[in-house]
């Protein structure tokens, strides 16, 4: 039977609603829910490949884990086993130790209820405030920004401020890419009414810079100098609004006295930017009917985050952008529910529903909530710090849930340093391929989209049910029931600190008084209670109400019809008298700047297709035609400068480490700045990826560390010895086999080229011949009939090709690597050979190899469309309507719209 279940895409902070359509207990398609007031239906490429992410029990996590000593391997157990040994060994921990040697390391991937439970149990049993989560790394400082400035958490904005924004800034946002169904709203909108002006704040040109009406390419992290100028000139001008500023805030003065350093010119020479686009761009602002802001981690991932967000929050406050229809500071949430854990207080420095931990008043109203007495009002340690605590031996227990923290931390040798030194290690997983999950003593199976259920609140404060529309495969379990199943047995064994019950023997608490739940239903109504009459009161919200009448913004209190769409239209802010306040924010550069050993600024971010580690995007083949292989982005005159082209092998190194990455060259940087995308770990690399060479910074307010930004250089490592090895087959079982190997040589990559069809590339120093046949038997290239060698020991070649009939199905080349590109296309076109199989190996053979043409880049992932197909026709003078009713391109999910304007407008530089 057909089923089909409401619920929402599990990736980005749009929340885009979603039907999952499922039959015999496994999902087999996925639309957008066209009455879900974030998407209308739409969806992005990655939300539309959501089904294959979960197809198959390949690499998931299906089974409770755990290692009984150190080293040893981690065994199959039962759920009992697992959750009493985890709860046995944190009470020993918490007895001996004291509540401050263990901690929690969450994620904004969960669920309100999951991240409720967690939080209750670290903070109202376990009496600990580390618990802290990977939203630390994400929206720390808007929430800090937020916090400051207007006096509460959480945008003052919603979606719909989208349409009615005249003019909108971008900054350190990349819509396209990262909040991609939004950025369609904006298309819409811009379409509609052409006067609608985009400025875009990113030291890269990335798609919306390249079609914005002005592009402010500033030296990477040099916000606060932009904005402090923009202020400087708009105050000079009399462009700000004097009565606003009199009647709702304070601060101004110590403001304008900071920026009266920050001239236009001054600033825009530190930005690297010209005057005249400063000056133009605060006109805009100003002088805008409304001018919304949408921005996202190039502020926010800053030793200085607090600040980048507080100076343009003052900009909106001088301005009177803010409180009204399509205006405003729209901080954009990365995560589906990082907001659902900042509402929850499920953070290292905040309590539940927007509560404070140094606040006593508060301590005692949470107290009063859970019946339960003496929360530490110690804050607890936020990532950075706790993870070096781990590392010093201060914590020695680390729960670990829905997150990757080492691929995903700044400078990971530190936390894979931690992970070795902590005495016991949880890690609460969906998918066993991570970088994480080999440190792990106790494995908790998780299950994940499609099979859990709660709630989740999107970037614009709306709440959305989350429906299950399957069974999790396996063991694995629910993430709140998880976390709730080990909280009542650790109540039970920390009963003696708090007040055993009469003839209650130790162990298992039979009837939780803490967590009695037995649905996520039960959690939500709990977390309800907590923030009634707090400035996110949830009071008249349920499942019933969510589930008939869909997804609501809060605050909605008990009565109310709906919730609040905009906070602040009548200029009364969160803070105590009521009135926002500005803050001068001195301009402080990064935390590592570059120098003569360190010549480079490398920046990280995020490609269209996959999302962050890779654990589910990388099990789904389709999300590899846009970017197939990880590289570092080189401004082509860098480059050229250096003798170096697309494909060469450099080792980008910063103080810390580095990653070995080959070189794609580009106009869209600036010189002296790299980018590397975020995603690529040791599922595909012989390093860790980009950080490896970040740095771990933090901001003084925020506690986020600087992960846009570290000082590196170029090195060209001497790596003659090539290998290239292909195989058709199931990628990710493939990649399952040859990940072990990648670590041995100084570069490995995996890349995933097509359908089914896994290409390995390796470099080093000399050769490994040893390597050599591992890879060939982990790739299950054939030993006997069906493999035809080749060996030229003159020219130190060797070609290894695997038949499977007349068709090619893989190949290992050695040496002179360079035939490899057409063995992949003869692969790719599924033809079969024509001749004899030796014959491949002969002149004509190779002549009809390589007349096969390489595959261009696919721009259009739905209808498969390449960037030459798309380049042609623009040639040939179509126009956007032509392209989508020629080629197809565009029509369906528009994730590629905005590289297909960008093709358009600049033919020859793209
Ligand atoms: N496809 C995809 N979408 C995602 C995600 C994903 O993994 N993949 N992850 C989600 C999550 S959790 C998040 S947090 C968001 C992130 O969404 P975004 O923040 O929009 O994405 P990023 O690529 O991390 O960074 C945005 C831009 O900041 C720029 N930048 C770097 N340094 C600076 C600077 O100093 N100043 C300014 N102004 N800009 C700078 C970068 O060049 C980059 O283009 O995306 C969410 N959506
Ligand atoms: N250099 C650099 N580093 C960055 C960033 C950057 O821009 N540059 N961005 C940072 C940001 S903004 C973020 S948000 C982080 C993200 O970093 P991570 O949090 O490490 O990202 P994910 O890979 O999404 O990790 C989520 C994990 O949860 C697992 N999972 C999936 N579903 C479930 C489930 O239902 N339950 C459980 N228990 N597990 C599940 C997934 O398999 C995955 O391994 O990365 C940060 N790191
Ligand atoms: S924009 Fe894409 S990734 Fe984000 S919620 Fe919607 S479908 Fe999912
Ligand atoms: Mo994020």
């Amino acid at each position: 039977m057909k089923t089909v279940t409401r619920s929402t895409c599990c990736y980005c902070g749009v929340g885009c609603g979603v039907l999952i359509e499922a039959e015999h207990g496994r999902i087999t398609g996925i639309a957008g829910d066209p009455d879900h007031p974030a998407n209308f239906g739409r969806l992005c490429t990655k939300g539309r490949t959501l089904p294959l992410t979960v197809a198959g029990t390949g690499g998931r996590a299906l089974r409770p884990e755990m290692r009984t000593m150190r080293n040893a391997r981690r065994e199959s157990t039962d759920w009992d086993s697992a959750l009493d040994h985890v709860a046995s060994r944190f009470a020993q921990i918490i007895e001996r130790d004291g509540p401050d040697a263990v901690a929690f390391y969450i994620s904004g991937q969960l669920l309100t209820e999951d991240y409720y439970v967690f939080n209750k149990l670290a903070k109202g049993l376990v009496r600990t405030n580390n618990i802290d989560t990977n939203s630390r790394l994400c929206m720390s400082s808007a929430v800090t920004g937020y916090k400051k400035a207007l006096g509460a958490d959480g945008p003052p904005t919603c979606y719909e401020d989208l349409e009615l924004a005249e003019t909108v800034l971008f900054a350190g946002s990349n819509m396209p890419y990262a909040h991609p169904v939004l950025f369609r709203r904006l298309e819409d909108a811009k379409a509609k009414n052409p006067a609608v002006r985009w400025i875009v704040v990113d030291p890269r040109r990335t798609d919306v810079a390249a079609l914005a009406d002005m592009h402010l390419a500033i030296q990477p992290g040099t916000d606060v100098a932009l904005f402090n100028g923009m202020l400087h000139h708009l105050i000079w001008e009399g462009l700000i609004d004097r009565d606003f500023i009199e009647a709702h805030t304070n601060g101004f003065l110590d403001a304008k006295a900071l920026v009266r350093e920050y001239s236009p010119r001054t600033a825009a020479s530190v930005c690297g930017i010209a005057e005249e686009d400063l000056i133009r761009a605060a006109e805009w602002f100003a002088t805008s009917p409304a001018t919304l802001s949408l921005y996202c981690m190039g502020l926010n991932q800053s030793s200085h985050g607090t600040d980048k967000n507080l100076a343009l929050i003052n900009l909106h406050l001088a301005t009177r952008q803010i409180g009204k229809p399509g205006a405003g500071p729209f901080s954009l949430t990365g995560q589906p529910n990082a907001m659902g854990g900042r509402e929850v207080g499920g953070m290292a420095t905040m309590l539940a529903a927007h509560r404070d931990i140094g606040n006593a008043g508060h301590r005692a109203e949470v107290e009063a909530l859970w019946g339960v007495k003496g929360l530490s009002a110690r804050p607890g340690l936020p990532a950075v710090d706790m993870f070096d605590a781990i590392a010093d031996g201060r914590i020695k227990a680390v729960w670990i849930a829905c997150t990757n923290p080492v691929h995903s931390m700044p400078d990971i040798a530190r936390v894979r340093k931690a992970l070795e030194k902590a005495e016991f290690v949880v890690v609460q997983e969906a998918f066993v391929q991570t970088d994480t999950v080999p440190y792990a003593d106790v494995l908790l199976p998780a299950a994940t989209w499609g099979e859990k259920s709660g709630t989740v609140t999107n970037s614009e404060r709306r709440i959305s049910r989350v429906q299950a529309a399957v069974q999790a495969p396996g063991d694995a379990r629910a993430d709140w029931w998880i976390a709730a199943e080990v909280a009542r047995r650790l109540e039970g064994r920390l009963a003696s600190r708090t007040q055993r019950r009469e003839g209650e023997p130790e162990g298992i608490a039979s009837e939780s008084a803490l967590f009695p739940y037995s649905s996520p239903e039960a959690v939500f109504d709990e977390h309800r209670a907590l923030t009634i009459g707090r400035d996110l009161d949830i009071g008249g919200l349920s499942y019933a109400l969510l589930e008939d009448e869909g997804p609501k913004q809060w605050p909605f209190v008990a009565g109310a019809d709906e919730g609040l769409a905009r906070r602040y239209t009548d200029g009364v802010f969160a803070t105590a008298d009521g009135r926002a306040q500005f803050h001068p924010t001195p301009y402080l550069g990064v935390a590592e700047p570059t120098d003569a050993r360190y010549p480079f600024r490398l920046v990280t971010g995020r490609l269209r297709d996959q999302w962050h580690g890779m654990s589910r995007t990388g099990r789904a083949d389709a999300l590899f035609a846009h970017a197939p292989e990880a590289t570092v982005v080189m401004q082509r005159g860098d480059a050229t400068r250096r003798g170096l082209k697309d494909g060469d092998l450099v080792a980008v190194a910063s103080r810390r480490g580095k990653v070995v990455l080959p070189v794609e060259t580009s106009d869209d940087l600036r010189s002296g700045t790299l980018f590397t995308a975020m995603h690529w770990s040791g599922q595909y690399l012989n390093s860790g990826g980009a950080n490896e060479a970040t740095i771990a910074a933090v901001d003084p307010h925020s506690a986020q560390p600087e992960l846009k930004h570290a000082a590196v250089r170029i090195e060209v490592p001497d790596l003659p010895w090539r290998v290239v090895a292909a195989k058709r087959g199931d990628t990710l079982a493939l990649r399952a086999a040859v990940q072990p190997l990648l670590a041995e040589r100084r570069y490995a990559s995996v890349r995933i080229e097509d359908e089914n069809l896994l290409v390995v590339s390796a470099a080093d120093s000399v050769a490994h011949s040893e390597w050599v046949e591992k890879l060939h038997d982990a790739l299950g290239l054939p030993r006997g009939d069906d493999l035809l060698e080749y060996r030229d020991p003159r020219r130190g070649r060797e070609q290894r090709v695997a038949w499977s009939g007349n068709m090619l199905d893989g190949f290992l080349l050695t040496g002179d690597t360079s035939g490899a590109r057409a063995f992949i296309e003869q692969i790719r076109s599924l033809a079969p050979w024509p001749g004899p199989r030796h014959t491949i190996f002969l002149p004509g053979g190779e002549d009809a190899l390589r007349s096969l043409a390489p595959r261009a880049r696919i721009v259009c992932n739905c209808k498969q469309v390449t960037q030459t197909q798309i380049e042609q026709a623009v040639g040939a003078h179509a126009s956007f309507d032509d392209l989508k009713s020629t080629l197809g391109c565009g029509t369906v999910c528009g994730s590629c719209v905005p590289e297909i304007k960008r093709l358009m407008k600049a033919p020859a530089a793209a």
